[in-house]
């Protein structure tokens, strides 16, 4: 079977992991194809490097380096070389990067100024940590820079900064105006983006951040289309349980584009193409959606099974939907 999925950070990479546990934990899935399409609004260019934070969220969690704790980053980092930037005063001081995981960013950043593209880079960088092996590729949603900036406004009035910046520096204490990804206007899909939507039998959505996360992937151009043309039945997984986002600001920037932080008004901004919609027990009653069927279980990722388990009830949804 050829699974498509769309995901974000630390939620969408523990859901994909949990995924690809039920899928060889289930005798005919187990030769399934696993197909994600990442996130690359979250990128940043620091020190001369290119970090790709979704990315490498995906590439360690599916590979085993995850710093289970944090959810990105590695296990068993340490900080030396950060440690010599400050000393250097080199700025900025305020995004952690470990000496392991340094070594992801120059080697992207090698292959990129060797002219290879983001894709060919995250080919190599998925091989390093036996993705082929598991049947699991890994696709930036496109090869051209598209970067998430935050407009925020204070005494010293608007100003647009990094989202890393609003999300990891402020932690979202200021509330985002509005989101602008910087380079969408002249950004393609990246090859086989559109076509493994196109191709798939099933496609999911992992509980990713709906705005910054999903919401950055639907604005490359085809990739809406694509979902609401494919054959394939596409379910999401809520990533707002009881009106509470599960990890990270998802509340902050759903208030940014004026939607409400229940799971019915998430879905509410897939409804064009989305077939099925698995909630939490506690939000089943409450949430309607004109064409999608809404499903309750426990959501909370409280382990690797608990994960595998979700995403096998979303697989399992997405079997029992058939394209209306
Ligand atoms: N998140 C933090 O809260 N603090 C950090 O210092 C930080 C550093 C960092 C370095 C590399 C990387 O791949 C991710 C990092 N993150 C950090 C997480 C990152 O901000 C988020 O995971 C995504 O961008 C949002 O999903």
């Amino acid at each position: 079977m050829r699974i498509t999925a769309l995901a974000g950070g630390v939620g969408g990479a523990r859901f994909l992991r949990g995924l690809r546990t039920h899928l060889d934990a289930t005798p005919d899935l187990a030769d399934s194809e696993l197909t994600i399409i990442g996130n690359t609004g979250d990128d940043i260019s620091l020190f001369g490097l290119r970090v790709c934070p979704d990315l490498d969220t995906l590439l360690y969690t599916l590979g085993g380096g995850i710093h289970e704790g944090q959810g990105w980053g590695r296990a068993d980092e340490s900080h030396r070389v950060q440690g010599e930037l400050a000393a250097y005063g080199a700025t900025p001081q305020w995004f952690a990067l470990g000496d392991l995981d340094i070594g992801t960013h120059i080697a992207r950043s090698q292959w990129l100024a060797q002219g290879l593209s983001l894709s060919e880079a995250t080919t190599r960088l998925a091989q390093r940590w036996g993705l082929p092996d598991q049947r699991v590729t890994v696709l930036p949603m496109s090869d051209s820079p598209v970067e998430t900036h935050v407009v925020v406004e204070d005494a010293d009035g608007q100003r647009a900064v990094h989202f890393q910046e609003w999300w990891v520096r402020m932690q979202a204490s200021l509330p985002a105006q509005r989101f602008v990804a910087v380079g969408m206007d002249r950004a393609t899909a990246a090859p086989g983006v559109l076509d493994a939507i196109r191709h798939a039998d099933v496609v999911l959505l992992p509980p990713s951040n709906p705005v910054v996360s999903i919401g950055i992937i639907l604005g490359v151009p085809g990739v809406r289309d694509a979902l609401r043309g494919t054959a394939a039945p596409v379910v999401g997984v809520s990533p707002i349980i009881g009106g509470m986002p599960v990890r990270g600001h998802a509340d902050a920037c759903l208030a940014a584009i004026g939607v409400e932080c229940t799971a019915g008004a998430v879905a509410g901004l897939y409804e064009d193409f989305l077939d099925g919609w698995l909630v939490s027990q506690e939000d089943a009653a409450s949430v309607r959606l004109p064409r999608a069927q809404v499903r309750g279980r426990p959501l909370l990722m409280t382990d690797r099974a608990a994960a595998a388990q979700i995403a096998g009830a979303a697989l399992d949804l997405a079997l029992e939907t058939k394209r209306g």
